[in-house]
């Protein structure tokens, strides 16, 4: 019997094991809040009982991890090995231990949303001016586990770099015909919805809160950017359900999102337009987000996709973009609210012939003229790449291009085009790859700074389309679960090494009996993972080029599957040679987007990374890149060398068994068979094409078909 989608087991603790906790639990510990909501409080709550639900959470994970590690709850006087404070306004030293030493003079206060560390000869304070910002403290305690309270006399400010930092649900309420419960989902069904409603149940939502707090992400948007017209009426007809959902979120300090259709006015109005321009439709607009905010008065904002894949959107009206976004600011901004608009904007219907239309430009042609129109309230939302998620593409110069607009990173934790979480691909790597990308050279600000709000701009954060669904593992892959645990730490800080933040995650989930992790596991988790990425890519679309992957739902190796398409990926693959020519001297002209020095490294061969080759030039299947060897080679090299990296990661987790839990073993060496399989199929028929088409052979002379 396989361990498919067991909804009616208890979901795997992922990176929050009892185990995780016994530092923490072990000790004496004690949580000075006050109480927010008497007479003498302290702080004003931000939402209805927000603070007091996150603060009654953290009591409760005290108590929790105390009684099941044989520490205490005690009070502040009682020489506590822990102390959780809440301070009032800005931060300062807190009270200071009984019987410590004079407290340091104060560090820099953190933001808000920060907390303090101090730890003083094995003491530890931590404290912070708002509860969810106590809860990630306590979350970061538990995360270094014995070395909280073992290192040397500390005092440190840690507050995330991103203020935004969202995963978005592509969840469905309804089970679409074609995309189903979750689109591009591949973790069984919705943890919100299930079959035409929201769950009864949601005590998984607030089992996911729990695990989005300890790695510090605290906004969510619940619902689908295709707004069908089944989820539309999550904005009205359904708010109390969605308020449900904001109350399961809400003890671990994450706030709601929900995506809306463009439509809405008309949809679900009733009027005969939604020209962004029309007085109704910002009534109807204004009123929408009254009553939303009247029911969930710690709501978060929207999420829009419009004019993009079909869905509605301002360019029906003659309108743009930032007339479209800033109708709904206008509608959320006395409530505080934040309209997330996406960039992902591109001709989803082009004639396949017409080779000077880029979708790659698109982005880039739609929004940078409009830098400078977008309301404060609006954060712009830009995939990573140009294209759409792909395994490796260029850094989107979007990010380059608008510094008067607030500007989000959009990655994508569910593994649409990187496995579908059958196969083991580690993402960190690739997502710091971006985060760490200088748009204007060495010298310039990276993606995360331009992001942060510390490059040109005002920054708008971090966001990504979650990985997690009903099935037990949360992730479907249980290795995957690692992608999600990467994008909550670096969207705090993007700044951390991937590989140590996959440590992290290592030591968190697989404690053995002792809380601490078996040597072995260790070793050959890094083994697997660290470099799965790149594994991956070599097996899969070549130097670049993206997709060649099935059509519709984008699993395993086709080819010419989108060659003659209206989607805009091709690779214009012929006898001759491979790849797009984006270059401004011949081709599309996509290369001048970029500012200097990139502009000009990516239009030329002699300078373009051989890992983007394709991406930005056709060249000849001859072509010899910088490693030496020609494209053609190249792809018979890494595809044959991909799959034998397969097959050792395969052997390296079988001898794991015994030393990993039974059912996560069976779930992960399931999964592995079918990268196997995958990936030798990938192989065949990549060998194969690029054989066929350039009459190339392989120097070495392996099996071609
Ligand atoms: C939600 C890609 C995916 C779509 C997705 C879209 C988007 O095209 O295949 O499923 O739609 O990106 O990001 O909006």
């Amino acid at each position: 019997m396989t361990v498919e989608n067991v909804v009616d087991h208890p979901p795997h603790a992922a990176w929050l094991p009892d185990a995780a906790f016994t530092a923490v639990g072990r000790r004496r510990v004690a949580v000075l809040a006050p109480d927010v909501s008497g007479p003498g409080a302290r702080i004003p709550a931000p939402g209805p009982d927000r603070s007091r639900e996150v603060l009654a959470t953290l009591h409760h994970e005290v108590a929790a991890a105390t009684a099941a590690h044989g520490g205490a709850v005690v009070g502040q006087d009682e020489a506590p090995d822990l102390l959780l404070t809440l301070l009032p306004g800005p931060a300062h030293p807190g009270p200071p231990h009984p019987g410590s030493a004079p407290t340091p003079p104060p560090s820099p206060a953190p933001a808000r949303s920060g907390f303090r560390v101090v730890r003083d000869d094995g003491r530890v304070t931590v404290s912070a001016t708002g509860p969810t910002a106590l809860l990630h403290g306590f979350f970061h305690v538990v995360r270094q586990g014995e070395d909280a309270f073992t290192g040397p006399d500390t005092d440190e400010t840690h507050a995330p770099a991103q203020a935004l930092r969202v995963l978005d649900h592509w969840d469905n309420v309804d089970v679409h015909a074609v995309m189903g419960q979750v689109e591009r989902g591949y973790a069984g069904g919705s943890i919100f919805y299930d079959d035409g409603r929201v769950r009864d149940d949601l005590s998984r939502v607030t089992a996911y809160a729990r695990l989005l707090a300890a790695v510090g992400i605290d906004r969510v948007c619940i619902n689908n950017v295709n707004v069908h017209a089944r989820e539309a009426r999550l904005l009205t007809d359904d708010l109390a359900e969605v308020a449900r959902i904001a109350a399961a979120l809400r003890p671990y300090g994450v706030r709601t999102h929900l995506a809306v259709s463009f439509a809405a006015p008309m949809t679900l109005g009733g009027l005969p337009t939604s020209d962004p321009l029309d007085d109704d439709v910002r009534a109807w607009w204004r009123a929408a987000a009254d009553r939303v905010w009247a029911t969930i008065g710690d709501f978060g904002g929207f999420v829009v996709k419009a004019d993009s894949e079909g869905q509605p959107g301002p360019f029906a009206y003659g309108c743009d973009h930032a007339d479209g976004a800033n109708l709904l600011a206008a509608a959320v901004a006395p409530h505080g609210g934040v309209v997330h608009w996406r960039a992902f904007v591109y001709d989803h219907t082009q004639d396949w012939r017409d080779r000077s239309t880029d979708r790659a430009r698109a982005a880039y042609d739609h929004f940078a003229p409009l830098d400078g129109r977008f309301a404060d309230n609006v954060v712009v939302q830009v995939k990573h790449g140009p294209l759409d998620f792909q395994t490796r593409e260029a850094v989107s110069p979007v990010l380059a291009a608008m510094p008067r607009t607030r500007l989000a990173l959009e990655l994508q934790v569910t593994q649409e085009y990187t496995g579908q979480q059958r196969h083991a691909c580690y993402l960190g790597p690739w997502w710091s790859e971006n985060l760490a990308f200088r748009p204007w050279g060495d010298d310039g600000a990276r993606v995360a700074d331009v992001v942060a709000g510390r490059g040109p701009g005002p920054g708008g954060g971090i966001a990504a389309v979650s990985n997690v669904g009903d099935d037990r593992f949360w992730t479907g892959h249980p290795l995957a679960q690692a992608n999600l645990y990467a994008f909550g730490r670096l969207a705090w800080d993007p700044a951390l090494d991937a590989a140590d933040v996959l440590d992290e995650w290592v030591s968190l989930t697989f404690p053995g009996d002792d809380g601490t992790v078996d040597v072995r596991v260790r070793e050959v988790l890094h083994a697997v993972l660290d470099d799965s990425w790149h594994t991956y890519e070599s097996y899969t679309a070549p130097l670049g080029v993206g997709f060649m992957v099935r059509p519709g739902h984008h699993y395993g190796p086709d080819v010419d599957g989108y060659e003659y398409t209206p989607w805009g990926t091709y690779h214009f693959a012929d006898r001759d040679g491979i790849g797009v020519d984006r270059t401004r001297a011949t081709g599309t002209g996509f290369t001048g987007q970029y500012p200097a020095p990139w502009r000009d490294v990516y239009e030329s061969l002699e300078t373009c990374p051989d890992e983007l080759l394709l991406f930005f030039h056709h060249v000849p299947w001859t072509h010899v890149l910088h490693s030496g060897v020609t494209v053609a080679q190249h792809v018979y090299d890494t595809h044959f060398a991909g799959v034998e990296r397969v097959r050792e990661t395969v052997a390296a987790w079988e001898s794991l068994a015994g030393l990993v839990p039974g059912d996560v073993d069976t779930r992960v060496r399931e999964r592995l068979a079918e990268q196997l399989r995958s990936a030798t199929e990938w192989r065949d028929q990549l060998n194969t094409y690029v054989w066929r088409k350039s009459g190339v052979a392989d120097a070495h002379g392996r099996t071609i078909y």
